[in-house]
């Protein structure tokens, strides 16, 4: 399985850890999506299907986040 991290900023609470791991999610190619808040970011798992990373990081930012 491939993983990648995603730096995140401007998440703060469950609500904000919840929307970014179901954004994530949204991509079938997308296996496992956790936000960690303290660490600001997400962990990323998915599978050869994915056609970039960029695109994981359009849904973190179309959710409302900052990719940093
Ligand atoms: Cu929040």
């Amino acid at each position: 399985m491939n993983k990648t991290t995603i730096k995140i900023k401007g998440m703060s609470c469950g609500h904000c850890k919840m929307a970014v791991e179901k954004a994530l999610k949204a991509n079938d190619c997308v296996v496992k999506a956790e936000v960690d808040l303290k660490k600001e970011q997400a962990l990323v798992e998915y599978k050869d299907c994915l056609d970039s990373i960029e695109s994981l990081e359009k849904a973190v930012e179309d959710a409302g986040y900052e990719v940093v």
